[in-house]
């Protein structure tokens, strides 16, 4: 790879990637008419390069995953030393390799609680098809296979798989490829501000809780294998759920006998403040997804953690369950994985986001709150959400087609040099979790920035729409 792009070279690779490239969850034609990707070159610490030399604060560690920030060699010498010595050998075949295997037992020392075994897969998709198979499996192995049915929420993230997708509420990705699958139940989600403004917001939680309670015994609880969910909900726009939500939800899926599957895939590894996310919120999943900070995103490595009780009804009845991908249990991502959660722990980063970092962010947040186009903004240790108002002291959304603004200051950030997410009208942050106290300001005062300087035109949406 070149060190530096020439301003010929990066037009050409733009044209290749044009010809030749489909990104994920892009729109081509869209694509075409910008004149192609922005192309990313090098990052460094909490800092990304493109092609023209733009620096960026990247307020989204990548795709919520580079927690310990880029640039670690360490991590670069583990992949090395470990291809050096086996890149690859399968699990497969009543094989099993040293970095898997002590990964197993550090990810399960960090679970605590009776999350003594890990399944290995690539991507937070294939951990939550992995919890799927498995949890059928379980209730079928336990002779009760009727219990087939999952509940989720609307606007969860599960992944892109067919499994990953139809677990998740995302309509739009649904109407696509006539998702979900059968079996799949989705109720209403713990977003206070959204769905909840003006109730008090434990009693709106109580509510959001009472709501699954209610489709399973709708559907008969002798039917339900497991409730899926993200402690704090990630690409659904930083939902965190009001107090006694998570508490309430364990109670439900425990008087009915149901699985309850945390999907850590953003909360894990710190991003709370704790290790997990169920650690913050006090529950005790059956089942863990998790992937991306699990490596820092340096290599594609996925953990699905299952506790003993599940494992114990897979050995005691025997028999193989016939799953498993080419890459489970990756020696080469497996060994990153290990560095990196060796940096994590010796480094102090789960202690630094729930003492400084998280606090820091927290009090930069509040200070932003005070701008008239801010409705709410929150955050939980390093991930936040500032949501765009068009009525200072409402939810009301600016007009026009929804989920305007937000692109309009996503794009206003980007042009002052700060990586963010827009959903919809919510503009979300997930930095890494070395980022510095002059960073939070600058990500924070840059999305002020970005809004008064967007504000005429959200307002003239405003007044055409
Ligand atoms: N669960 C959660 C909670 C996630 O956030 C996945 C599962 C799937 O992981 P993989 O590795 O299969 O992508 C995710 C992924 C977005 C966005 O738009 C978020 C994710 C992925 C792509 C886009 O914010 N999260």
């Amino acid at each position: 790879m070149t060190e530096t792009l020439s301003a010929a070279q990066a037009a050409l690779l733009r044209r290749m990637d044009l010809d030749h490239h489909l990104p994920a969850q892009s729109d081509y034609q869209l694509r075409e008419r910008l004149g192609g990707s922005r192309i990313i070159v090098r990052a460094e610490g909490c800092t990304i390069e493109d092609a023209e030399g733009n620096r960026l604060l990247d307020g989204m560690a990548g795709l919520w995953c580079v927690n310990v920030g880029y640039g670690r060699k360490e991590l670069a010498q583990a992949a090395y030393e470990q291809m050096l010595q086996l890149p690859f050998y399968n699990t497969f075949f009543k094989t099993a390799n040293e970095p898997a295997i002590r990964l197993a037992a550090e990810i399960s020392a960090r679970l605590g609680a009776d999350l003594s075994h890990v399944f290995f897969n690539s991507s937070g998709s294939e951990s939550n098809d992995t919890a799927f198979r498995l949890a059928r499996h379980y209730w079928a192995l336990r002779g009760e296979p009727k219990r087939q049915i999952f509940i989720s929420r609307w606007n969860a993230y599960h992944g892109s798989t067919v499994a990953g997708a139809s677990l998740g509420g995302m309509k739009l990705m649904h109407a696509q490829g006539n998702l979900p699958i059968p079996g799949i139940e989705h109720v209403m989600q713990p977003y206070w501000f959204g769905e909840g403004f003006g109730e008090d917001p434990e009693s709106f939680g109580a509510r959001a809780a009472a709501a699954i309670e209610e489709r399973i015994l709708k559907v008969g609880p002798e039917n339900v294998a497991a409730f899926i969910g993200e402690p704090v909900q990630g690409a659904g726009g930083v939902i965190i759920p009001p107090p006694g939500y998570w508490k309430k939800v364990e109670a439900i899926c425990r008087k009915y006998g149901i699985l309850l599957i945390a999907d850590e895939v953003i909360c894990g590894f710190g991003r709370l403040g704790r290790w997990f996310g169920f650690q913050h919120f006090g529950f005790k999943p059956d089942i863990v997804s998790m992937a991306k900070g699990l490596s820092s995103g340096y290599l594609p490595i996925s953990a699905t953690a299952v506790a003993a009780p599940i494992v114990d009804v897979l050995k005691a009845k025997g028999g193989e369950f016939i799953h498993g991908y080419t890459y489970s249990g990756h020696p080469t991502a497996a060994a990153v994985a290990l560095r990196n959660l060796k940096i994590i722990a010796d480094e102090g980063l789960v202690e630094r986001v729930a003492a400084d970092a998280g606090p820091y962010l927290a009090q930069a947040l509040a200070r932003l709150a005070q701008d008239p186009l801010v409705g709410e903004a929150r955050s939980l240790g390093l991930i936040g959400a500032v949501e765009i108002v068009a009525r200072k002291g409402t939810n009301r959304r600016f007009r026009g087609e929804e989920g305007h603004a937000g692109p309009i200051v996503r794009d206003a950030c980007i042009r002052n040099g700060l990586m963010v997410r827009a959903i919809r009208d919510t503009i979300v942050m997930c930095p890494p979790l070395i980022i510095s106290h002059a960073e939070i300001d600058r990500l924070v005062a840059t999305i002020g920035r970005a809004l008064r300087e967007s504000e005429s035109e959200l307002r003239a949406l405003d007044a055409s729409g």
